[in-house]
């Protein structure tokens, strides 16, 4: 493939405009981002993607998860399309970037195509994933992992929000379940534009992260039951004690993950209790817990740790246990020909690079699966994500979508 020279880049400007116009859909209360996927503000936030990439000459596609395909045709029809994009669904307290940067510089490779006036072999498709961020309805990449094969349409359907509502009947609500069958789009490649999300590239000072694959992850929900009692009268000896279970199973998880160490990873972020009132110990407790490893040994051997040990816990207090897994991928290697694009893209525009593993999870993770797969990262400052404070730089973003232009161009190939 014939690499683009190097004054091929986008415009900056206009990708930070469509950034901040897209972060006043679904505001925050402190500055960032509340678009949990199929919400209403999810729905705005689509129809305003829809618009631009209709006036950027794009046809749009949705599949029965909703998942949003705007296809740029290349010069030949029978040429599998190289597939470009992230998500637009933000976490409840989220920044104005995680998933947004990865949508709209792909829709910003295109614009500038257009106006470079550059025709491609192969067509380019800008993709939004629906629910990638597993906040609302678990597992997170769920669209994509459907479409990856690994998760069935209609487990996906039936996946539950904490208030009880259906992810089928919102995707119907909102109006997006489209026609396509998912999965039946064949890939000639997949590439994702994301923020680090974490403190490494900041930290080295390298506006580009090389990544070259990305952690796995469990999510094990767990339901502990106690006896709903009296928090002042029960004596300590007659309590059935969950949320003591829950606490004490949270401090295992830390040690497993801690005893792990390096590259493992291990907490909670979601748990209910029930009937959550502050004198009444709970009769029920619900919790998530998200452990993750680049190293799939470690990865099965922390889940293996955690199933054996938390039981005892409960056991110990009396207290009822169960545990489901509610999420899963295993590490992921990103393609070496792409990589390796990403890694000369970046060298040949002057960028400072460095290779990176992915601690997050993203649709990329699931895209691998079925097609050649990687990742561009740009840092953000103080590593900091999952935060309405999520913030990174102009010259960041743009750093990341010109590689992203020139990798996309490379593996779409340049016709004329
Ligand atoms: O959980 C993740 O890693 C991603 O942010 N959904
Ligand atoms: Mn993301
Ligand atoms: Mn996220």
């Amino acid at each position: 493939m014939t690499a683009p020279t190097d004054n091929l880049r986008i415009n900056g400007e206009r990708l930070w405009d469509s950034l901040m116009e897209m972060a006043k859909i679904g505001p925050g209360v402190r500055g960032g981002n509340n678009r949990q996927t199929l919400t209403d503000a999810d729905a705005e936030g689509r129809k305003l993607f829809q618009s631009w990439c209709e006036a950027a000459g794009l046809s749009m596609g949705v599949d029965q998860m909703g998942t949003m395909f705007m296809t740029r045709p290349g010069t030949d029809p029978d040429a599998l399309p190289v597939y470009v994009g992230s998500h637009l669904d933000t976490q409840p307290t989220g920044g104005k970037y995680d998933g947004v940067l990865g949508v709209l510089s792909a829709l910003e490779v295109v614009r500038s195509l257009n106006d470079l006036g550059i025709q491609t072999k192969h067509p380019i498709v800008v993709t939004n994933w629906t629910n990638e961020e597993g906040a609302r309805f678990s597992p997170a990449m769920l669209a994509s992992g459907v479409f990856a094969g690994e998760i069935p349409l209609d487990y996906a359907y039936g996946r539950k929000d904490p208030e009880g509502k259906i992810f089928g009947e919102e995707l119907q609500r909102i109006g997006w379940v489209g026609e396509e069958t998912v999965g039946a789009r064949k890939m000639h490649a997949y590439l994702e534009y994301h923020i680090e999300q974490g403190p490494i590239l900041e930290a080295h000072d390298k506006p580009i992260g090389v990544v070259t694959h990305g952690q796995g992850l469990w999510w094990l929900e767990v339901t502990l039951t106690g006896k709903e009692a009296h928090t002042g009268s029960t004596p300590m000896n007659m309590r059935v004690n969950a949320g003591l279970a829950m606490a004490r199973i949270l401090e295992m998880v830390q040690k497993v993950a801690m005893d792990s160490q390096p590259g493992c990873v291990g907490g909670v972020g979601q748990m209910f209790f029930s009937p959550n009132s502050r004198n009444v110990l709970p009769g029920k407790v619900v919790f998530t817990i998200d452990i993750r490893s680049p190293e799939l040994a470690k990865l099965t051997a922390m889940r293996a740790r955690i199933e054996e040990e938390a039981p005892k816990i409960a056991e110990a207090l009396g207290v009822g246990f169960a545990i489901e897994p509610v999420g899963h991928f295993d590490p992921v290697t990103f393609d070496p020909i792409l990589v390796g694009r990403v890694r000369a893209a970046a060298e040949r525009l002057g960028y400072g690079h460095m290779d990176i593993i992915s601690g997050a999870g993203h649709d990329a993770c699931w895209a691998a699966r079925v097609a050649p797969t990687t990742m561009i990262m740009c840092p953000c400052v103080d590593g900091l994500s999952h935060n309405e404070d999520e913030t990174i730089t102009p010259e960041w973003a743009t750093a990341g979508a010109d590689v992203l232009l020139h990798a996309v161009l490379e593996t779409a190939e340049i016709v004329g």
